[in-house]
């Protein structure tokens, strides 16, 4: 047995390592488990919502733990290069994607702002994420095994599982204090882990769309605004009824300041003029069974609110004096406070007042604009 700092570290990890089965699951277990407080994630916009961030971060790592754990054990194999087969391949990727997804996840928490076009680090981080589960699999399927009984015995194992995620979660705090004290940029980021972007007006903030959601710009003269579904009338706009430019039609104008933040990790406080939703529905009047408002884009990406919710919102022209640029959603787009930015629909040319919410929003957001 060597002395060296290597082989020193390898024997402490040895020590604190579960039996080899369970430090197995508890990868597969906290990938599955980052995947979904990942995804979730993404749904919070308001503060009440913190505990699934860090439940994320600290999850993610006591990931390196095991990560580590499982290393040592298998070093030789991986070090035999002659030995490799077509498995010992995929499992090399699987290690590739996850420790891509650790060191972006790190990177990120850190306050490096690294952008690749209009990807983020967090982007990345995602991808890379994304990129893990597939290989997992492909990994598990050569070479599942089921956990034993016994290998879930024993205060032991409880204790050292109780470690780590108490390591995680101090780990975590200590980054906090680093970036305080380093100034690294890194405590500048909202409890969603976005960073900011400063400034106020079309050109102080990134345009963010789907791949495929790129529609051509849109006339404001032809364009007009459709309040439809579970209502009395069913008004259409025209822009200079919204913009207040006409006067005419007893929608006064409003605004607001509210906080845009994308799930590609940036905010932006900004504030938005236009219309609230609410003066929309009380014009067109609204139905006894009303319980959700959709608005749609002209491409088809939409989303819904709750009723009392929805008339809080507001339908914007303008963003800090000027008015919306193409790529921010002219003529109108959503401003939904407290919801995460792909919620903020752009381009609505229909507001729907309906009985029921709408699941599909989720496959539409992702497809539309792919014919
Ligand atoms: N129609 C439509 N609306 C959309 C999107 C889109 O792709 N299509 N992207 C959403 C996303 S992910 C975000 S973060 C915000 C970004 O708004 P911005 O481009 O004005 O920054 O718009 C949302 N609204
Ligand atoms: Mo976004």
């Amino acid at each position: 047995m060597g002395t060296g700092p290597a082989a020193l570290a390898g024997r402490a990890l040895d020590a604190l390592s579960p039996p080899p089965r369970l430090v197995d699951w508890s990868l597969l277990a906290v990938v599955v488990l980052e995947a979904v407080t990942g995804f979730v994630s993404f749904t919070v916009g308001s503060p009440s919502g913190w505990p699934i961030f860090w439940l994320h971060r600290i999850l993610g790592l006591t990931f390196l733990a095991f990560l580590g754990f499982k290393l040592v054990r298998v070093r030789h194999r991986l070090a035999r290069l002659a030995e490799w087969r077509a498995s010992t391949v995929v499992s090399v990727l699987t290690l590739l994607a996850a420790v891509g997804a650790f060191a972006t996840g790190i990177a990120w928490v850190f306050g490096l702002d690294v952008r690749l076009a209009y990807w983020t680090l967090l982007s990345v981080h995602v991808g890379f994420g994304l990129a893990l589960l597939p290989l997992l699999a492909w990994h598990l399927a050569s070479r599942f095994r089921l956990p034993r009984r016994r290998d879930f015995e024993g205060r032991r194992t409880t204790l050292k599982y109780a470690a780590l995620l108490l390591g995680g979660g101090v780990a975590y705090r200590s980054q906090e204090l680093a970036n305080r004290v380093l100034d690294t940029g890194g405590e500048d980021r909202r409890f969603t882990g976005s960073q900011p972007r400063e400034g106020a007006g079309n050109g102080s903030f990134p345009v963010t769309s789907w791949v495929a959601d790129d529609p051509d710009p849109i006339d404001r003269d032809g364009w007009t605004l459709t309040v439809a579904g579970e209502v009395e009338t069913s008004p259409e706009y025209a822009y200079d009824e919204l913009a207040g430019e006409s006067g005419e039609t007893g929608i006064t104008g409003d605004s607001e300041e509210a906080l845009l933040d994308c799930t590609s990790g940036w905010y932006t406080v900004q504030r938005w003029r236009g219309v609230r939703v609410g003066d929309l529905l009380e014009t067109a009047g609204v139905r006894e069974r009303a319980r959700f408002v959709r608005f749609v884009s002209v491409t088809g990406y939409r989303w819904s609110l709750p009723i009392e919710e929805a008339r809080e919102a507001l339908l914007a022209t303008h963003v800090g004096g000027e008015r919306l640029s193409h790529g921010h959603g002219a003529p109108l787009r959503l401003v939904a406070p407290g919801r995460r930015g792909f919620q903020w629909v752009k381009w609505v040319h229909r507001v729907e007042v309906r009985r029921r919410d709408d699941p599909a929003q989720w496959v539409v957001t992702l497809l539309s604009g792919f014919e």
